[in-house]
């Protein structure tokens, strides 16, 4: 028996779009939509010798860009109202998903990533299920990850102290909820959920292209920072008492996780991102951004002049100072250690194809010695918008990266995001024999062409499609 097994993941589907039809708090718009229910139609239909599986593996959706904002929806009843919201404005997908399973007889899983906790409570489950149905639909949650055959499938966000979830205490919700008893103690809303909430959701109007910057980590602290957020500091320390209060709480079994070596908790970077974020809020020109951090929350663009220059100069900073984590973001054969390790110790417990999502840059990296293709470890890159930074802003030269940015944030500021933001759709595919492993790649979604690092930087750059 053949087995097609095709992963995407991140798709981020949610938010209403801008009353001028613009984009929004929508990062998967309705020309992705489009492409996305094609690429499902497109789909090889099972037959007896040959089966297709498509798995998606996490951030199916997403919640925080639903009103009201929140960094966890506790009510099932608004979580169910903002699954419903996004069901209506994404309904191409949902349509093309359920012809899928329920006319052609294709298997979906569905996976939980971080932006969609929400969708495994007992309400909001049953929607979806009935959204999509009946037929081969399995929904997997409470930490558990896919395996079928030596492929290994996860979403990828409980090695990122950030946003991996607490699956004991949201299993502990759901038993409660099921019973409609009250919940207690409330479930700990993730440090990285109460970033986008609390920080980065505010300088939306002003800075849109802010909620590109995945995933919420410590990274985003500095250029938060930067443009004036309010609530950095709180954040961080959310962070701090979060890690300690639920360390244990991430996997019952084998308490992974919680093994510092896997998961990047109080990390170096976390740290020195942190004393930067700090630095610039509380430093020269860009102390006037902070205090200024109110003129965000009133008219947009109401920034003046020599705020938005302070905030150059910081946002300059910011950027430059995490210049080795963007250095390598679409190098698709460099992977971060916070992914890699745990990935090879799943390759050194037999597994020869191991799939996350989660971080939304499409990888391939070989696992062997070396050339062989096997064991393999892809990221599936996303269907959400990405956002380049242009290459010049990494130059040694100061004037020449400075000069750079200062155009960058000029389109950015104007809102002239086109020029920089792109959709470059992305997805794992895997082809089975029983349980050998025939061939395992990422592929552009625009062409089928397995990824490679030229081809992705051509995606990036293309004239914009979109505006
Ligand atoms: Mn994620």
């Amino acid at each position: 028996m053949h087995t097609t097994i095709y992963v995407i993941s991140d798709l981020h589907l949610g938010g209403a779009p801008a009353a001028d039809g613009s984009r929004g708090f929508q990062i998967f718009p309705a020309k992705t939509q489009g492409m996305l229910a094609a690429f499902i139609d497109r789909l090889p239909t099972p037959s007896v010798d040959h089966d297709c599986r498509l798995v998606i593996a996490g951030d199916i959706v997403d919640f925080l860009a639903e009103p009201p904002f929140e960094a966890f929806s506790a009510d099932p009843a608004v979580a169910r109202q903002k699954l419903q919201s996004i069901f209506a404005h994404t309904a191409p997908v949902w349509d093309a998903l359920r012809r899928f399973v329920k006319d052609r007889g294709g298997a979906l899983t569905l996976m939980l990533g971080n932006h969609d906790i929400e969708l495994s409570l007992p309400g909001p489950r049953q929607c979806l299920l009935d959204r999509l149905g009946p037929g081969r639909i399995d929904f997997i949650y409470d930490n558990e990850a896919c395996a079928y055959g030596r492929v290994l499938i996860e979403h990828g966000n409980r090695f990122d102290a950030w946003n991996a979830v607490p699956h004991g205490a949201l299993r502990r919700v759901r038993s409660q909820l099921s019973r409609r008893l009250p919940v207690a103690p409330a479930f700990p809303a993730l440090p990285g959920s109460r970033l986008v909430v609390d920080v980065m959701n505010p300088l939306k109007a002003d800075y849109p292209f802010i909620d590109l910057l995945k995933p919420e980590d410590a990274g985003a602290l500095p250029i938060a920072a930067a443009l004036g957020a309010v609530g950095v500091r709180d954040v961080w320390q959310f962070f701090g008492q979060f890690r300690r209060q639920w360390a244990v709480d991430y996997d019952e079994a084998t308490g992974e996780p919680a093994d510092q070596t896997l998961i990047s908790a109080g990390s170096d970077i976390d740290q020195r991102m942190f004393d930067l974020a700090e630095d610039l809020a509380a430093g020269g020109a860009a102390g006037q951004v902070s205090a200024l951090g109110d003129a965000l929350k009133g008219a947009a663009n109401a920034v003046q002049e020599h705020v938005r220059a302070a905030r150059r100069a910081a946002l300059y900073k910011a950027l430059r100072g995490q210049l080795s984590v963007h250095r390598n973001a679409f190098a698709i054969d460099k992977e971060q250690g916070t992914y890699l390790v745990p990935a090879r110790r799943s390759a050194a417990a037999g597994f020869e194809v191991i799939v996350y999502g989660h971080t939304h840059l499409a990888k391939r990296v070989g696992l062997g010695d070396g050339d062989t293709p096997l064991p393999v470890y892809l990221n599936t890159g996303t269907w959400a918008d990405l956002m380049r930074v242009p290459d010049e802003v990494w130059e040694p030269d100061e004037a020449i990266g400075r000069d750079a940015l200062e155009r960058f944030v000029d389109d950015l500021e104007r809102s002239k995001l086109d020029r920089w933001r792109r959709a470059v759709p992305t997805y794992a595919r895997i082809d089975l024999d029983g349980d050998a492993v025939l061939a395992a790649d990422v592929h552009f979604a625009a062409d089928d062409a397995p990824i490679s690092t030229e081809g992705l930087m051509r995606h990036l750059s293309a004239e914009s499609s979109h505006a």
